[in-house]
This record gives C-alpha cells, sequence and structure tokens, in this order.
C-alpha cells in the first residue's frame, strides 16, 4: 500500500454566507478557500483549506497557502511515494508553519488514501466505532448579533434544530450582558463564549464576571501567543479557559495543560497543519486528562466532512463547531448536505474517504482561479 500523487489542482473558491458573521475581528459576508484536489492515477481526493482572504485569525491568507502550496509544498509531493499519508505532514518539516497550507494537501491525500482503499475516511483516522455508528455530537457558533434580543431568538431557534452545545462570541462590551441576556431567556442550556483574542490579562476582573454564569467554557480570551497570560487569568477565574488560536502544535497543547493555562482543547485541523497533528494533539490531551473538542472554521460541507470523520477519535467528548451546511451555504458544495438530527448529531458519512458528494458544477461556478501542478 502507498499513495503518490500525480496531480494537483488548485481552486479559489468565493462562497457567500447564508447570512453575515461577525466575530471580534469584524464581520463577514462571505467566505473564501483554496480548495486543493490530488490525484493518482484516475483517483481524486480534496482538502479544503481553512485560510480567508484576511490574516485576522491567523498570519496565513488565501493568497498565501496558494503560494506554499505552489512553490513548496507540491514539490516536495508530487510523485513521492508515500507507505501513508501519516508521513505527508513531516515530509513538510522544512517548511515553517503555514499549517493550513500544509493542512490542505494532507487532508486531500487522506481522502484519495481512504477511497482508494474503500475505507471511510474515520476508519483511517482511527476513529471509535461507536461514534462512527452513532454520530457526533453537534454544537453551534453563534456570532456577535445586533441586539441582545436578536441573539436570544438565535439561540432559541438552534436549541429548537436540536443542538447539544451553544457558543456566543464575545468582544469587550458584548459579554456579561450577552451572556446575561441568554441566560435569561434560555435557562441552564450547555453554553459557552469565545474571545478571538479580544482581551488582555487587565480584563481578568471583568473576566471573572462571567463565573456565576456556569459556563462550559471561555475559549481564547487572551493573545494568540500568549500562554503565561492565559495561565495567570486562569488562576484568577473559575471558568475554564479553552484555548483555540494558541495551540498550534502538539507540543504546545502540552505545555498549555501543564501549565495551567487552559483545562479544555479546540482542535482544528487547518491550524495544526492537519489530521496527523491533530490525532496527536488529541492524545496528548487525553493523556493529560483534558477534554477535546471539535472547532469549525466556517468550512463548506468538503471541510466540514473532514471535521466530522475526525470528531469520531475517542478524546472528542464535548460537542463540536460541526453544524449543519445550511447554517453557512445555501446550497452547499456537496448534495446531500451535512444536516443535524433532532437529537443534535450528525451521520458520518459511509462511503469511501470524505464520503460526500460533491457538486462540481457548484464548485466550477465559486471558482475564481484554478490552478494544475504537475511534475515537469
Ligand atoms: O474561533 O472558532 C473560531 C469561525 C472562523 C474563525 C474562527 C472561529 C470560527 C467559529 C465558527 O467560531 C465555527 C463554525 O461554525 O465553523
Ligand atoms: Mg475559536
Amino acid at each position: 500500500m502507498r499513495v503518490r500523487i500525480e496531480r494537483i489542482e488548485l481552486r479559489l473558491l468565493r462562497l457567500p454566507l447564508v447570512r453575515f458573521f461577525e466575530t471580534s475581528f469584524g464581520r463577514i459576508h462571505d467566505r473564501a478557500f483554496v480548495l486543493v484536489t490530488v490525484e493518482e492515477n484516475g483517483a481524486v481526493g480534496v482538502g479544503e483549506c481553512v485560510a480567508d482572504d484576511n490574516p485576522f485569525y491567523s498570519y496565513e491568507t488565501t493568497r498565501t497557502a496558494w503560494d506554499i502550496i505552489e512553490r513548496f509544498l507540491a514539490p516536495i509531493v508530487l510523485d513521492r511515494r508515500y507507505a501513508h499519508p501519516r508521513d505527508v505532514f513531516d515530509s513538510f518539516a522544512i517548511v515553517r508553519g503555514h499549517h493550513m497550507a500544509k493542512a490542505a494537501v494532507e487532508m486531500a491525500t487522506r481522502d484519495l488514501f481512504a477511497r482508494q482503499q474503500q475505507r471511510p475516511l474515520a476508519d483511517l483516522l482511527g476513529g471509535s466505532p461507536s461514534l462512527i455508528a452513532s454520530g457526533i455530537a453537534s454544537g453551534v457558533s453563534i456570532g456577535i448579533q445586533d441586539s441582545l434580543d436578536e441573539l436570544a431568538g438565535r439561540v432559541e431557534a438552534e436549541l429548537a434544530a436540536g443542538y447539544r452545545r451553544i457558543k456566543i462570541k464575545i468582544k469587550p462590551g458584548w459579554d456579561i450582558e450577552a451572556v446575561q441576556k441568554v441566560r435569561d431567556r434560555c435557562g441552564s442550556v450547555p453554553l459557552m463564549v469565545d474571545a478571538n483574542a479580544a482581551y488582555s490579562l487587565r480584563d481578568a476582573d471583568r473576566l471573572a464576571l462571567l463565573d456565576p454564569f456556569d459556563l462550559m467554557m471561555i475559549e481564547q480570551p487572551l493573545d494568540y501567543d500568549d500562554l503565561r497570560d492565559h495561565a495567570l487569568l486562569q488562576s484568577k477565574i473559575r471558568t475554564s479557559i479553552c484555548l483555540d488560536e494558541s495551540l498550534h502544535t502538539p507540543r504546545l497543547a502540552k505545555d498549555a495543560l501543564e501549565n495551567g493555562a487552559c483545562r479544555i482543547i479546540n482542535i482544528k485541523p487547518g491550524r495544526v497543519g492537519g489530521h496527523l497533528q491533530s490525532i496527536r494533539m488529541h492524545d496528548i490531551a487525553v493523556a493529560c486528562g483534558a477534554p477535546v473538542w471539535h472547532g469549525g472554521m466556517l468550512e463548506s460541507g468538503i471541510g466540514r466532512a473532514h471535521n466530522i470523520h475526525l470528531s469520531t477519535l475517542p478524546g472528542f467528548t464535548l460537542p463540536g463547531d460541526v453544524a449543519a451546511s445550511r447554517r453557512y451555504f445555501a446550497p452547499d458544495l456537496i448534495d446531500p448536505e451535512i444536516d443535524v438530527r433532532p437529537d443534535g448529531t450528525i451521520a458520518v458519512p459511509a462511503g469511501p474517504g470524505i464520503g460526500v458528494h460533491i457538486i462540481h458544477d457548484r464548485v466550477a461556478r465559486a471558482t475564481l482561479e484554478r490552478s494544475e501542478l504537475r511534475r515537469h
């Protein structure tokens, strides 16, 4: 068994969002991303690069990812024989960082390999058979709204749809009141907040005001490179800190957990460099006894499908930001779309690879640029 990529196709896509999404970085109305297709002998695999147009969540952008894949990653993988796609990430070691670019190529190669073997990706990744059968628990991420009433209405609608946990975005000026409003209207539902690095340690007293609301966690309150201040903050507040932006590598996750900078780990394969690094980070968190959940990056159904398969690893014990397609895109690039069931779970696609059917017409219509890479 081996995998050897003969051709890579890059596409820059843009899809309008069903509704704007606002975080502490600002408000967006559409989502641009690079879709990576790898091919061997007519068989293909796909990966969605989660880098956005802007370098706000991470320094990577659609343009940097395209450039890094074209000039550095493609020359490494093209025509190289890998015994297994788990070897792809480490073969990129000469390139520092650029995890989103690396992840898209590694994940596409995983999909290709799993399809060649006629196995679902979850099985290849080491997913738990019971989670593969039962589906994964789904939560939603709700952006900053124009009013607190609008926010409460959205939370109610998502709870009615079955979602098992609600996350609301916060920033200074949209925090305590927002949480208070949701608790007043919706009671003791599983609730958490995500600050996307909008605070500093000087805000510790304000963040401690969240303690009485019994939140599951506060995600990434402080800066993306700031483990020490997160540890100091965690010692001052009762609410558990979960890190997202700060955790780029398994080693950082270990440092963060051992030094008390967080108690819970968010895993996004794009942020850490793909499935292998996600599995390593998952294993570290499990060894430390820390709960893990799967984050989201407003992916289309293609990236979403990868996330669902990865979420079947046994350490993913908390509901992830892996929700139905229709929350973001109408239509999605896949059919049938990803849907949530009334019990708040999402089925794991059962076919080979990521197991979803891509509507190529829709991909073509959303494509702004296209390029084919081969070894010459
Ligand atoms: O911080 O988790 C985040 C979206 C884009 C960038 C960062 C984040 C998010 C979300 C949305 O919270 C998660 C999703 O539903 O895909
Ligand atoms: Mg986050």
